[in-house]
């Protein structure tokens, strides 16, 4: 640019130089200074812009994370993390803003990033300007929506419903192709391809779950997936691959139509449940290519592994003549969690469980880098205050340093103390996940966490599917000693308990025994826990994940355009279908606001001829849950039962509206289940 402009100058004096050999008119001597002012204007600017360019070389800020922030939090300070080539080096950053203090800058080992930590505690809402050298950013603080008590987590008053947004459904004037994002395709023939779910298609069927009777939703992460499909057989439709933590993905729609799905879930008296990783980040995101610091991610060196031809999908590299390399330094974690609170814990061991990566795909996060971990807390906050979600649903919990999630939570529970968040802890023995439970006298630092998922249930309820109880271990049974480890929880009102999910076969299996799947749901809806169903359970969708993961993940009929097959309406639903969606639908409705259920005292009785009995009491109201577990007719000797019915004679079966006897034995069909009300 600069030389443009002397080149200008020249032309312009050589001119001059020209015209002073003539004799010049009066004309042409106004043309001449006309002709000066136009070109010395002209390079005033072009000057300029060389210096705004020089400058702006410099100091390029391609993105601020948070995008915006908010004051009046308990924690006044925030992070700002700034992208731009060659930002670390800018010469100074400040600000005149009222009230904001700068606490401290901090340049990481790439030149691409810088981490700007300011006080807001004296701020007021409004537009910030920030100073990068001579680069001016405006920079939003805004006001909260509410005060941080008044944020109301998910407890055992609620029930969630689990979908995948990609799977569910699709709404009005979904994007057929998005401009700038990697390659993908929305095939519905393809069960590991997306199929063009969205948050609208959640939001347009809200009176559904009012039907249904659950009253939270969890759906799988909705924030920005931008990794290419390959060979039509892998996409990051399930969200578990983040490339950017402040955008939702735009095939699932923006930011601002999730924070519509919010309002009006909330409007009609639902919560929203957020899915969050901090385990591990998308191979897309930009962290992976240019790290913030050396030990940003766990393992990275296979990242800088010479060869070309690694693959990110199966984590090899290949050596020149096509074949693996001897060893490679990709560390994949074993999926073993009992090192995790294994006393005797080998270092090896646990840092495979910790520092393995998930999968190649997915760059295992360093959370023992405090900067790191600093950006993943603000980012669950900002999801709160920006979009109101209620809850928080983190996956892959143990995978994480523990201390780190402590710190999290410990921090998330000192802004929002009635806030509430379940850790994934895929572990099939209570001992276990009981010690990652907040306040657990198992462990030796208390996690924070309110949350913990009952894969014991799950696990003994799927072998006790179509077992035969008997008088020990099978069965029932399995599930009445699960249960006896209940002592080990700091809280087993608040133990997420489910029967399938996302990443499990589903309930029915590739069959359709409803007789089964309405006790497990009986048991789920009755007993002290926050239960959890999958979508479609109420319509019997069923399949296995033996060919596929999508199996256990079909689309949820009459979700998508062209669908014949509607199951969102009693006319659309087939007669198994609707016999189930309102069994459950009663059932459910009449969980809500039942403090029997909510804040009764559970008494169990030990399997006893084939029957598994459950009472939930509360200010002499009673819930009796009745199953036979057996595959014959079975008769219920009430004299056994005499302390949870007392002088009780007729109560109502709510799956039914039939009344029994309770003052003299009755008869159980095979599979029988029962919820009993008196
Ligand atoms: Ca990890």
């Amino acid at each position: 640019m600069q030389s443009f402009a002397t080149a200008m100058l020249w032309d312009f004096f050589s001119d001059a130089n020209n015209v002073s050999e003539k004799s010049l008119s009066l004309q042409h001597e106004n043309k001449l200074r006309t002709k000066m002012k136009r070109i010395l204007l002209v390079t005033a600017i072009l000057m300029a812009n060389v210096l705004t360019m020089s400058a702006a070389k410099k100091q390029v800020i391609d993105r601020i994370e948070p995008t915006d922030w908010y004051v009046g939090l308990k924690n006044p300070q925030v992070q700002l993390m700034v992208y731009g080539k060659g930002i670390r080096d800018v010469a100074s950053v400040t600000t005149d803003y009222p009230g904001a203090v700068i606490d401290s800058i901090v340049r990481l080992d790439s030149p691409n990033y810088l981490l700007v930590y300011m006080n807001l505690r004296d701020a007021q809402p409004g537009t910030m300007v920030l100073n990068f050298g001579k680069t001016k950013v405006q920079y939003q603080l805004k006001q909260r929506e509410m005060s941080g008590d008044k944020r109301m987590g998910f407890t055992n008053a609620d029930v969630l419903y689990m979908l995948m947004p990609d799977r569910f459904a699709q709404g009005a004037n979904h994007p057929t192709k998005i401009k700038g994002m990697r390659n993908y395709v929305e095939d519905r023939t393809k069960p590991s391809l997306r199929h063009g779910g969205d948050l609208n298609g959640i939001r347009e069927h809200l009176d559904y779950f009012k039907e249904l009777g659950v009253t939270a939703l969890w759906f799988t992460p909705v924030l920005e997936n931008d990794s290419p499909d390959t060979k039509n057989d892998f996409a990051t439709y399930h969200g578990y691959a983040t490339t950017n933590y402040y955008k939702v993905d735009p095939r699932f729609g923006s930011n601002e139509d999730y924070k519509r799905l919010c309002d009006e879930a909330h409007q009609k008296g639902l919560k929203i449940v957020m899915d969050m990783i901090f385990n591990h980040s998308g191979f897309e995101h930009p962290w992976t290519k240019d790290m913030p610091t050396k030990d940003w991610l766990n393992t990275p060196e296979w990242l800088n592994e010479q060869q070309s031809g690694r693959d990110p999908m199966t984590g090899f590299t290949a050596n020149a003549d096509g074949s693996e390399p001897a060893k490679s330094a990709y560390l994949q974690t074993s999926y073993k969690l009992t090192p995790v609170v294994d006393p005797y814990a080998s270092e090896v061991d646990l840092k495979e469980t910790v520092e393995g990566w998930f999968v190649p795909s997915m760059p295992d996060l360093n959370q023992h880098n405090p900067h790191l971990m600093r950006y993943l807390i603000q980012n669950s906050i900002w999801w709160i205050e920006t979009v109101g979600i209620d809850g928080i649903r983190m996956d892959t919990y143990p995978y994480a340093y523990a201390d780190a999630m402590a710190q999290w939570l410990k921090e998330l529970d000192a802004e929002y103390p009635n806030f509430n968040t379940v850790g994934e802890t895929w572990v099939t023995e209570p001992a276990y996940t009981a010690a990652w439970q907040k306040d657990s006298k198992l462990s030796e630092n208390n996690t924070y966490l309110k949350t913990v998922m009952d894969f014991s249930f799950f696990d003994k309820l799927t072998q006790a599917r179509f077992e035969e109880t008997d008088g020990w271990w099978k069965g029932f049974n399995r599930i009445y000693n699960s249960f006896v480890y209940d002592y080990l929880y700091p809280n087993p009102s608040s133990v997420m308990a489910f029967i399938e999910n996302h990443d499990t076969d589903r309930y029915l299996g590739n069959g359709k025994d409803t007789l089964a799947l309405k006790q497990a749901l009986a048991l789920l809806l009755t007993v002290n826990r926050i239960p959890q169903l999958y979508y479609g359970t109420e319509v019997l969708m069923n399949g296995t994940k033996e060919k596929t993961d999508g199996d256990v993940r079909k689309d949820f009929p009459g979700g998508f355009p062209g669908d014949t097959h509607n199951c969102f309406t009693k006319e659309g639903r087939t007669q198994s279908e609707q016999a189930m969606f309102t069994w459950l639908s009663r059932l459910l409705h009449w969980r809500q606001g039942n403090d029997v259920i909510i804040k009764g005292k559970q008494i169990q009785f030990t399997p006893f001829h084939g029957i598994y009995v459950i009472a939930r009491q509360y200010q002499g109201r009673t819930a009796l849950t009745i199953l036979n577990g057996t595959s014959k007719p079975a008769t219920l000797e009430v004299e056994r039962y005499a302390e949870v019915i007392g002088k009780t004679s007729k109560a109502k079966d709510i799956l039914t509206n039939r009344y029994y006897d309770l003052s003299k034995n009755f008869d159980l069909k095979p599979r029988q289940s029962l919820v009993l009300e008196y």
